[in-house]
């Protein structure tokens, strides 16, 4: 084997090794990839959940994330925010702008995916479907695993989703 040999295939090898999980991880619609995608479980007679994601876009338009549909639930884009040292949240009705080229992270804290009106909980190991709709991208459906309640990634321990009925 050749010098360039050993290069060409370790380069192979190595780009194979990057881009096969990367391709199985993220959900392709248009110029638009979704990752990461996960929902809280919620408790026993919780009327409310919240899912999140990542949302990257790799065209040279904008998009938007306009809203969504559920079997299950209502799907409404929110954003939480401090708002002096009260944590406010607020329905985006004009959704939520994904820059050309750039990346929106939904998570706790932050923008999230509201399901109101759940019809049952969101138990920890199974997983939620929601169709998100975007301007330009369209409907795309995808499978949120549910995880647990006290989740590590999240920081709303201490908030009452009850308290955020009609929000
Ligand atoms: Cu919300």
């Amino acid at each position: 084997m050749t010098r360039f040999h050993a290069i060409a295939a370790a380069l192979a090898l190595a780009l194979s090794l990057v881009a096969v999980p990367a391709l199985a991880e993220g959900i392709k619609a248009g110029d638009l990839t979704i990752e990461k995608p996960w929902a809280r479980a919620t408790p026993r007679g919780a009327d409310v959940g919240a899912a999140y994601l990542e949302i990257r876009n790799g065209g040279g338009e904008a998009d938007k994330l306009t809203g969504g549909s559920a079997d299950f639930a209502n799907v409404e884009i929110h954003q939480m925010s401090m708002q002096g040292n009260v944590m406010k949240m607020q329905e985006l009705k004009d959704g939520l702008a994904i820059p050309a080229h750039g990346d929106v992270k939904l998570a706790p804290g932050g923008y999230h995916i509201m399901l109101t009106g759940l019809k049952h909980p969101l138990v920890k190991g199974e997983t939620a479907k929601l169709t998100l709709t975007f301007e330009h991208a369209g409907a795309v459906t995808v499978d949120f695993p549910v995880v647990g309640v006290g989740a590590a990634s999240g920081d709303m321990k201490g908030m009452d989703m009850k308290g955020m009925k009609g929000m």
